[in-house]
C-alpha cells in the first residue's frame, strides 16, 4: 500500500457553462431523461460494439469509494452465450415466480407484467453483466477490502443507462435472482458478485411499456 501523500494535477476537465446555457442544458437534459423508459420488448436489430464500449467507459468514470473501482463489465453479444444465460435465468425466474417470492413481493410486480419468460436475453443484441468486486485479491493472494461497493456499482450503472438512453437505445434492468450463474457462464471470479445484467438494443417496433408514472415533485423532493 502507499504510503506517500497525494499529489495533485490540476482540473483541466472542467468548463463553465454560461448561466443561460445552463438553464437550457439542464432543461433539456431533463426533458430527454423524462423519455427514459424501462423496456422489456426488444428488437434483434445490431449495434454496434463501439456505441457499448463508449457507454461502459463513460460509467467507469464514476465516482467510487477510494477510488478502488470495483466493478466489471461483461458485454456479451454472442448469440450461442445469450441462449445460455436466458435458459440459466428463466430456471431461476419459474422458481421466483412459482413459489420463491412472496406474495407481497409478486403483487408489487402485477403493473409491470413480468413473468418467467426472458425472450429478450437472446433477442437483444447485447447483454452488460455488471458484476461489483466485493473484494480485491492482493499479490500474496489476501483478501483486499474495498469500500461503498454497492453505492460505487449503482452509481456506475445509472450512468451507463443514461448513457444507452442518451446514445438512442432502451435499456431494461434485469434481475435474476439468484444471479451465482453469471459467474459460472461468464468465467469471473470469486471475489465477484452479479450486480445486475442490462440489456440493451433498439425496442422492438410497436413496443409497448406498462403505464405507470414517477412520483410527484414533492413527493420527492424538499426545499429548505
Ligand atoms: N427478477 C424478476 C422479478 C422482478 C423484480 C423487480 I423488484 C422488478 O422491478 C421487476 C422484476 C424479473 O426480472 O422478472
Amino acid at each position: 500500500m502507499s504510503d506517500t501523500g497525494p499529489t495533485y494535477v490540476p482540473l483541466e476537465g472542467y468548463r463553465e457553462i454560461a448561466p443561460e446555457d445552463m438553464r437550457r442544458r439542464a432543461a433539456e437534459f431533463r426533458r430527454e431523461m423524462e423519455r427514459r423508459r424501462t423496456v422489456r420488448e426488444f428488437s434483434e436489430r445490431s449495434v454496434p460494439r463501439g456505441v457499448i464500449e463508449d457507454c461502459i467507459a463513460a460509467a467507469a468514470r464514476a465516482p467510487n469509494g477510494a477510488n478502488r473501482q470495483p466493478w466489471h463489465f461483461v458485454a456479451i453479444g454472442d448469440r450461442a452465450l445469450k441462449r445460455r444465460i436466458r435458459e440459466a435465468a428463466e430456471e431461476e425466474e419459474r422458481a421466483f415466480y412459482s413459489g420463491r417470492a412472496p406474495d407481497e413481493w409478486l403483487e408489487a410486480l402485477a403493473a409491470l407484467g413480468t413473468d418467467e419468460h426472458k425472450p429478450f436475453l437472446e433477442e437483444a443484441p447485447w447483454l452488460i453483466a455488471i458484476f461489483a468486486q466485493s473484494y480485491e485479491v492482493g499479490p500474496g493472494g489476501e483478501k483486499v477490502k474495498n469500500y461503498y461497493v454497492q453505492e460505487s456499482v449503482g452509481i456506475a450503472t445509472g450512468i451507463l443507462i443514461t448513457a444507452l438512453h442518451h446514445a438512442g437505445l432502451v435499456s431494461l434492468t434485469h434481475t435474476p435472482s439468484p444471479m451465482g450463474f453469471l459467474n459460472e457462464l461468464l468465467g469471473r471470479p470469486p471475489n465477484e458478485r452479479p450486480f445486475l445484467l442490462l440489456v440493451t438494443g433498439y425496442p422492438a417496433e410497436g413496443a409497448r411499456v406498462p403505464d405507470i408514472d414517477k412520483k410527484p415533485h414533492p413527493e420527492i423532493l424538499t426545499w429548505r
